[in-house]
């Protein structure tokens, strides 16, 4: 990089000169309304839009101009987006604070890439464990894996939480259509025990299979799930031991702790640290998904992830799918101060997308200092949220529409429908369309007023509108096209933490939350009155949790 490219890039975020043309612009920006600057260019919707690995985004729905773009893709410059995309795919330890990198490209890299961490070309590893994932996964389904008594499994629980949890469930979710549909998946995540009890209370040992999923295999309500899961598995077997290796296999980067939990090593499917947990649903820790859907379509969808990886890596910022999306969310977060973002997939399958898409971006993008430690003085990573479309409509939308927050929302369609069933789907999309547009150019007094509404109803049925979207089309929710909006929004809070210069992929938050509870269990189990030494608050709730549980 040239000097003065270099100087830019260590400036602070605000400081620099994209930053600052960008708090003068947005004063006059926020002064239009979408209704004009549409009607004032008659190209907008067909300009305002890219099209790239077969998704379509027409972004012409958000409060920017021409210059704003011009303006964002400056700052992406200036941000240094450019060589954190080389260093990330280069396998450079960006990740600085777990001094990690950060190489979730080379889980769907093709066989004879070449990916290089501290001089090892990790990509035969990849292909190494998904031939493994592959060759089990096929023998499962054909029924060549038997059960410890020799029945054919027919019961697959995933255990797991957070990023071993969310992939794998939204993945099923969202790939139902292509699932073997004669087995049943589960996915027991909370430490509470209703989730495991629920999980198997029509299920039989014999005919169920546990996978243990957890990058550390330390995380406390895996471990208590995984080991009341062995107690429930091995009691239909009259206690019998043996059975584990049938019934239970791991996805892990600890072999060590894997063998301690009675997990026969060979059945232990592998990952590596450069691999974040919510960015892992393509790894081994989509074994559920690989069982459910096949090799075949798994393959896909990590083909799906790959183009999206070459499109991000390859093209100009201003045509760049993930780059201009996360741009937009940070005209929105940082200048228009929004706080949230709806993610609105008009798509049943996608029901778990945003509670997916809640970790990948908040968890990596919620921070308040920067790589160097300094505080952040500017808005970083949203909240996001969401549920798949018609159904918001009937609830919160009415806070989008005619609310007092600015809520930015990304709809996400498909032309097709997997479900073809009489006109359901033409209503479907006639309702995201509708919205989109409703929400852009909202209704006016007069509007109002024409249709013989009474002067005092007036105001509460006036739509001022200006509420920005972005549209995602896409011909079929394929395994393919799932890998692709994954990897979208991937490289989307990717650009975002590079503008933001934070890291994207540490969780000091959620480390915490792994060692608090450690302190307070004993406190709540020994028989004896232990001495507490916490606020008073929280020893009250504990004396008062003994009082009712111990009797
Ligand atoms: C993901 C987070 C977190 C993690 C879980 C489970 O990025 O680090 O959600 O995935 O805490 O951790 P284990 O896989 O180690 O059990």
């Amino acid at each position: 990089m040239a000097e003065a490219a270099k100087a830019l890039v260590t400036r602070r975020p605000r400081k620099r000169p994209a930053w600052r043309a960008l708090e003068a612009h947005y004063k006059k920006v926020r002064e239009l309304h979408l209704r004009h600057m549409f009607a004032d260019d008659a190209q907008r919707g067909e300009r305002l839009t890219v099209e790239a690995t077969g998704l379509f985004l027409d972004y012409s729905k958000n409060r920017i101009t021409d210059e704003t773009i011009e303006l964002l893709v400056q700052l992406a410059e200036q941000s240094g987006l450019r060589d954190r995309i080389d260093a990330t795919f280069r396998g450079d330890k960006i990740n600085v604070t777990e001094n990690r990198a950060v190489l979730h490209i080379a889980l769907r890299a093709p066989r004879d890439a070449s990916i290089l961490v501290d001089g090892h070309n990790v990509v035969p590893d990849v292909h190494a464990v998904l031939d493994k994932m592959a060759d089990f996964c096929n023998r499962v389904r054909n029924g060549e894996w038997k059960g410890f008594t020799g029945k054919r499994i027919r019961n697959v629980i995933n255990i797991g939480i957070g990023g071993s949890d969310l992939g794998p469930v939204m993945a099923y979710e969202a790939l139902r259509h292509y699932s073997e549909r004669s087995m049943t998946f589960r996915f027991v995540s909370n430490v509470d025990a209703t989730d495991f009890a629920e999980a198997v209370h029509d299920l039989d040992p014999a005919e169920t299979l546990f996978i243990v999923s957890s990058k550390t295999f330390t995380t406390l309500e895996t471990m208590a799930n995984a080991h009341t899961a062995r107690e429930w598995s091995v009691k239909g077997f009259g206690g019998d031991e043996n059975s584990v290796s049938k019934h239970f296999v791991a996805v892990s980067t600890n072999a060590k702790e894997v063998a301690k939990f009675g997990i026969d090593t060979a059945n232990m499917f592998e990952f590596w640290d450069w691999v974040g947990g919510r960015y892992s649903m393509d790894s081994a820790i989509g074994l559920s998904t690989m069982l459910a859907i096949g090799p075949d379509n798994f393959r896909a969808m990590l083909d799906g992830f790959h183009q999206m990886d070459e499109h991000f890596r390859s093209a100009p910022f201003e045509r760049n799918l993930p780059v201009l999306m996360g741009l937009l969310g940070v005209w929105y977060a940082d200048f228009f101060e929004a706080e949230t973002v709806a993610v609105l997939p008009y798509d049943q399958y996608l029901k778990r997308f945003p509670a997916y898409l809640q970790q990948l971006t908040m968890e990596s993008n919620g921070k308040h200092v920067t790589l160097d430690g300094k505080e952040v003085t500017y808005q970083t990573g949203p909240i996001y949220w969401g549920e798949p479309g018609t159904n918001g409509q009937h609830s919160f939308y009415q806070l989008i529409h005619q609310g007092t927050k600015l809520i930015p929302c990304d709809f996400i369609a498909f032309t097709e429908t997997l479900n073809p069933l009489g006109r359901h789907h033409d209503m479907l999309i006639a309702n995201v369309f509708a919205q989109a547009e409703a929400l852009a150019f909202g209704k006016t007094a007069e509007q109002v007023k024409a249709e013989g509404t009474p002067d005092w109803l007036v105001p509460h049925r006036v739509f001022e509108g200006n509420r920005p979207s972005n549209m995602i089309l896409a011909e079929r929710l394929t395994p393919e096209t799932l890998g692709k909006l994954v990897a979208l929004y991937e490289h989307s809070v990717f650009t975002q933490g590079a503008i933001w210069k934070i890291d994207s992929f540490d969780q000091w938050g959620v480390e915490l939350g792994k060692v608090l509870a450690q302190r307070i269990i004993p406190e709540l189990e020994s028989a004896e009155e232990p001495p507490l030494n916490h606020d008073s608050s929280t020893n009250n709730l504990i004396r008062r949790y003994r009082k009712a549980s111990h009797g």
